[in-house]
C-alpha cells in the first residue's frame, strides 16, 4: 500500500471509532464564515454569541463529542474554506457522511455573492446523505438572519431558497436563524427531537 493510501485508511478509520456510532452524529457544513463554529458553540457550549466575532476559520474539520439534552451527541463542524469542503466531499466524503443523522447546511443571508457555489455544495450535501446516510434529516439555515433589515427578510429568504433550487428536493426543512436570539435553539432543538 502507498505511502498516501495507507495515510488516508487510518485517518479514515479515526474520524469512525467505535464509541462514535452509538452517538447521535450531527453534521455542521456550508461554506467559508457562514456561522457553523458559532452555532455550534453557542448552543452546545454556552459561548456568548459576542465572543464568536473573532472566531479563526475551521481548518479541515472538527470532531465534538457533547452530551445535550439527553442525547450523547458526535458533532461534526466541516471547515468552509474551499479547500478543505473539495476535502471533506471528496477522499473523506464516505467516513464523513457514514452514520449521520441529521445534516445543517447554513447559508449566509447577508453575503449572497457566494450563492451559486453554495449550491454547488448544497448539491453535493444531499448527494452524500442520499448515499451514505440514507434517511438523515437535512435542514437549511438561513443565518445571521439579525443582519437583515426585516422589511427584506422575506424577500432574502425566498431568494436563497430559490437559488439552492429547495423545490426540488423532498424533505428539507428551511429555517431562519441568528446565534443573538432563540431561533437558534429552537431551530437545533426542533431538527435533533424529530
Ligand atoms: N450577526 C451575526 N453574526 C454571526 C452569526 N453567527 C455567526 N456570526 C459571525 O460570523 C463570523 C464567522 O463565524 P464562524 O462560526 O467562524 O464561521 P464558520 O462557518 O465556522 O467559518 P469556517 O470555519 O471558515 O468554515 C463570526 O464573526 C461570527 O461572530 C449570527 O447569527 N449573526
Ligand atoms: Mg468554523
Amino acid at each position: 500500500m502507498s505511502f498516501l493510501k495507507e495515510k488516508l485508511e487510518k485517518e479514515k478509520s479515526s474520524i469512525i471509532e467505535s464509541e462514535d456510532e452509538l452517538r447521535y452524529k450531527l453534521l455542521f457544513t456550508g461554506l467559508s464564515q457562514v456561522g457553523k463554529s458559532s452555532i455550534i458553540q453557542v448552543v452546545f457550549e454556552g459561548v456568548m454569541p459576542e465572543e464568536t466575532s473573532n472566531f479563526l476559520a475551521t481548518v479541515r474539520f472538527n470532531r465534538k463529542r457533547i452530551d445535550f439534552s439527553g442525547l450523547s451527541l458526535s458533532v461534526f463542524d466541516l471547515g468552509g474554506q474551499l479547500n478543505y469542503l473539495q476535502e471533506t466531499y471528496s477522499t473523506l466524503k464516505e467516513s464523513i457522511f457514514s452514520n449521520t443523522k441529521a445534516v445543517f447546511f447554513i447559508v449566509d443571508t447577508v453575503n449572497t455573492d457566494q450563492l451559486s457555489s453554495a449550491r454547488e455544495f448544497f448539491r453535493r450535501t444531499v448527494e452524500n446523505v442520499n448515499e451514505y446516510s440514507k434517511g438523515a434529516k437535512i435542514c437549511v439555515l438561513a443565518h445571521k438572519i439579525d443582519l437583515v433589515k426585516e422589511k427584506v427578510r422575506e424577500k432574502v429568504v425566498s431568494t436563497i431558497k430559490d437559488f439552492l433550487e429547495l423545490e426540488k428536493y423532498d424533505n428539507i426543512e428551511y429555517i431562519t436563524t441568528s446565534i443573538f436570539d432563540d431561533s437558534i435553539f429552537d431551530a437545533v432543538n426542533q431538527v435533533i427531537a424529530k
